[in-house]
């Protein structure tokens, strides 16, 4: 079996203390870490399959989710590159109601990668947390809101709504994403800019902030 499948099957079995050392000897064979890090999104994905198939319960999401935790930050070091701050400061967070932060913070290492200082305000933000934020940062260029689930996709949408109501809305743009959001929900809720994963996210805040 190959070094990357035993991290991936690592994860989905919730062996956090042995997925560092895993991801560390997969990069010291030569793998490549854009490669490790695909498969323990994929290993999320088997977890979420189990869960939805009542194979596995929420104590299993939760130790599969430290495992891919404790194998991303070996990988950060290998995925993050650029100078922080060079491209602007941008607020992300998990909206209200919503716990799920592996995916925002995957997008807030790269976006971190591409020059930008990320000021990340955790999960369950309520709307007022965010406008705070861009308040006390009036040097802010983008907001970026991340939904995991069917039903925190309202509390999206009403943070969207609050923050399009500001007076500083005009400089700046909101970006949307999670696994249930789409091009066609961003475009409805008035957000500027949906991406599906972390790097078209980083991708996309360059262009917006450019
Ligand atoms: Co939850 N969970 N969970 N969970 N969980 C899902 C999301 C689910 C799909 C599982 C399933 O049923 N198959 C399901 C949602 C169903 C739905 O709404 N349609 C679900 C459920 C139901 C729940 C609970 C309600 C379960 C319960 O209590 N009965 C509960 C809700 C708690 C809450 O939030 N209030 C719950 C709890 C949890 C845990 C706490 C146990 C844990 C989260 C731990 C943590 O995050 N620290 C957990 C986990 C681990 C998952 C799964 C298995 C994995 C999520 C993940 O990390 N994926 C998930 C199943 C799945 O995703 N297939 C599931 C890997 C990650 C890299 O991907 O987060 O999608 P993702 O991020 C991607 C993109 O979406 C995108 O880029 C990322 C990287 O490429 N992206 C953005 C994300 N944010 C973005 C922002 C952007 C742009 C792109 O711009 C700003």
């Amino acid at each position: 079996m190959s070094k990357i499948q035993t991290v991936a099957d690592t994860i989905i079995a919730g062996k956090a203390k042995l997925v560092g050392g895993l991801v560390q000897e997969a990069l010291d064979e030569g793998c490549d870490a854009a490669e490790v890090l695909n498969a323990m999104i994929d290993a999320m994905g088997v977890v979420g399959e189990k869960f939805k198939n009542n194979e596995i319960f929420v104590p299993e999401m939760l130790v599969a989710a430290r495992a891919m935790k404790k194998g991303v930050e070996v990988l950060k070091p290998h995925l993050a590159s650029g100078a922080a701050g060079s491209a602007g400061k941008m607020i992300l967070g998990t909206v209200a109601g919503d716990l799920h932060d592996i995916g925002k913070n995957l997008v807030g290492m790269m976006i971190e990668s591409a020059g930008f200082e990320v000021i990340d305000l955790g999960v369950d933000v309520p709307t007022e947390k965010f406008i705070e934020a861009v308040k006390a940062n009036p040097d802010v260029k983008i907001v970026g809101l991340s939904a995991l689930l069917t039903t925190t996709m309202p509390a999206l949408k009403d943070t969207v709504a609050a923050l399009n109501e500001q007076d500083f809305r005009s400089n700046i743009k909101i970006m949307v994403g999670g696994a249930p959001i789409t091009q066609e929900f961003a475009d409805e809720i008035g957000a500027d800019a949906y991406t599906p994963d972390a790097a078209s996210a980083a991708q996309k805040a360059k262009e917006l902030a450019a």
